[in-house]
């Protein structure tokens, strides 16, 4: 049950509270299941989602699509999965009691994955997925493979033959932080005596205390070696005979078997539920990032143009004049990445609110227009370029400041948040590095205005 609690407790308050108040029977685990199906379809099909994200999470989307398949058809999947070799297609052969999977003495029998219908439960179909050795592929791939299985599968059967290797440890340290329902079955039995299979099953207990329940913990034997027997044959001769041994799967399959009758269903519900809302959080914060990066690009080019302004135009008052115009621009081009469509009324209004804080906490700092256009008038003797740069920076630092308050407004849907306007004003003054941003603006300055007078 501690699994089952991990599962829950990864998931999202408002899963848990329902949860909570619902037990795991069939009615219920039909609901989860429900649910988290009309969760993946509702993502795979929201159009919002840009289509430059969608295809940089395109990996992601597949993985729903193939989950929504899954659940469409009351599937409920068990993989095996581990190290090359250590009798992961021979156990699942023992479960299914046939040969649906290859095996072989040979390292890398299994090179992809591959798949088979074992058991038809009360309310679905209890699939086997084989899976290649972990330790085949390089570390990335081993890793993504790993995350690919556990995202899928319902029930990992993590398949070992002795002690656990440094990357077995660290492969099930990662599924169990992942909230995957995890079998650690300890294959070979038939390798060891009682007392080192006790021996041994204590120390995986131990070295997995907190990942999973002991009773998860299971020695089979999927594809024993014969037995050597000795018999004395009819002239009083020892001779060595071998006797084929049956594999033993019974304890496993036992566990297994009531694992996906009472939970299979509810595990794949909320497996699939799970991993919509790990992608979905993977999308907003995609989003964010590039609405954000969008924004910075676009304030940037304002700060530019008025900087420019500001710097080359001859005449104060209609710098003014268009530095006010720039700043109503900016702003309604802000709210449009942000999904906002902004009247010249309501940006203004936003601009007073804007520049009320920044005068607040800058003193006369919201005549910087006029200050700069007085400088600008009043420093004929000093080197034109010097004194325009100069302004023009300015007028760059007081737009990107504006640019930042109105990207957080908007970034946080038209509301300054519980601190407040002054705060997010102190907040972005606080964390701005002024001295490099105005070295910045004036060498780009100086370098277009340059550039157009060359
Ligand atoms: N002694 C013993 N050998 C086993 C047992 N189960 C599997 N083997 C042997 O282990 C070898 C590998 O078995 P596979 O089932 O192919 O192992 P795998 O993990 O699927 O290997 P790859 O696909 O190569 O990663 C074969 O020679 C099996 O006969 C077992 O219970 N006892
Ligand atoms: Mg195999």
């Amino acid at each position: 049950m501690r699994i089952w609690n991990r599962v829950r407790s990864a998931l999202p308050a408002w899963w848990r509270k329902k949860a909570a108040t619902e037990s795991s029977g069939t009615a219920d685990a039909r609901r989860h299941w429900l649910a988290a199906n009309r969760n993946l379809k509702s993502l795979l099909e929201d159009t919002s989602i840009p289509s430059g994200i969608r295809a940089e999470l395109a990996d992601e989307f597949e993985q729903i699509e193939r989950i929504t398949q899954k659940l469409d058809r009351d599937e409920v999947h068990v993989a095996a999965y581990g190290r090359v070799g250590v009798g992961k297609s021979s156990l699942l052969n023992a479960l299914l009691g046939r040969e649906a999977f290859r095996t072989s003495a040979l390292h890398g029998e299994t090179r992809r994955e591959a798949r088979a219908d074992w058991q038809s439960l009360k309310d679905g179909q209890a699939v086997l997925l084989d899976t290649p050795g972990i330790d085949e592929l390089d570390g990335g791939a081993r890793e993504r493979l790993a995350r690919d299985v556990s995202l899928r599968a319902d029930v990992i059967l993590m398949v070992c033959e002795g002690d656990l290797t440094r990357i077995e440890h660290a492969a099930l340290g990662q599924l169990a932080r992942l909230g995957r329902t995890v079998v650690l079955v300890l294959n070979k039995a038939d390798r060891y005596t009682r007392t080192e299979l006790s021996a041994l099953l204590q120390r995986l207990a131990e070295r997995t205390r907190d990942w999973l329940p002991a009773e998860h913990i299971i020695a089979v034997s999927a594809h024993p070696r014969p037995e050597i027997i000795l018999r004395t044959g009819p002239d009083g001769r020892e001779e060595e005979m071998t006797r084929p041994r049956e594999p033993d799967v019974k304890e496993l399959r036992a566990v297994l078997w009531q694992l996906l009758e009472r939970e299979g269903k509810v595990l794949a519900a909320l497996n699939a539920s799970l991993f919509a809302s790990e992608l979905d959080a993977r999308v907003a914060q995609r989003i964010v990032a590039a609405r954000r990066d969008l924004a910075e690009r676009l304030i940037h080019k304002y700060c530019l143009a008025k900087g420019l302004l500001v710097a080359v135009n001859p005449v104060p008052v209609a710098d003014l004049l268009a530095a006010a115009g720039t700043d109503i621009a900016m702003v309604t081009h802000l709210g449009r990445i942000y999904g906002f469509r902004m009247q010249r009324s309501e940006a203004s209004r936003l601009l007073m609110t804007i520049s009320a804080q920044l005068v607040a906490l800058m003193g006369a700092y919201w005549g910087l227009n006029l200050v700069s256009s007085a400088l600008k008038t009043a420093s004929a003797g000093l080197s034109t370029t010097l004194t325009a740069t100069a302004q023009g920076a300015l007028a760059w630092y007081a737009t990107y400041l504006v640019g930042r308050m109105a990207q957080t407004w908007f970034a946080r849907g038209k509301s300054w948040g519980g601190d407040g306007p002054r705060e997010v004003a102190r907040s972005i003054l606080a964390t701005l590095d002024r001295d490099e941003l105005l070295r910045e603006a004036r060498t780009e300055l100086r370098n277009r205005i340059q550039r157009s007078s060359a």
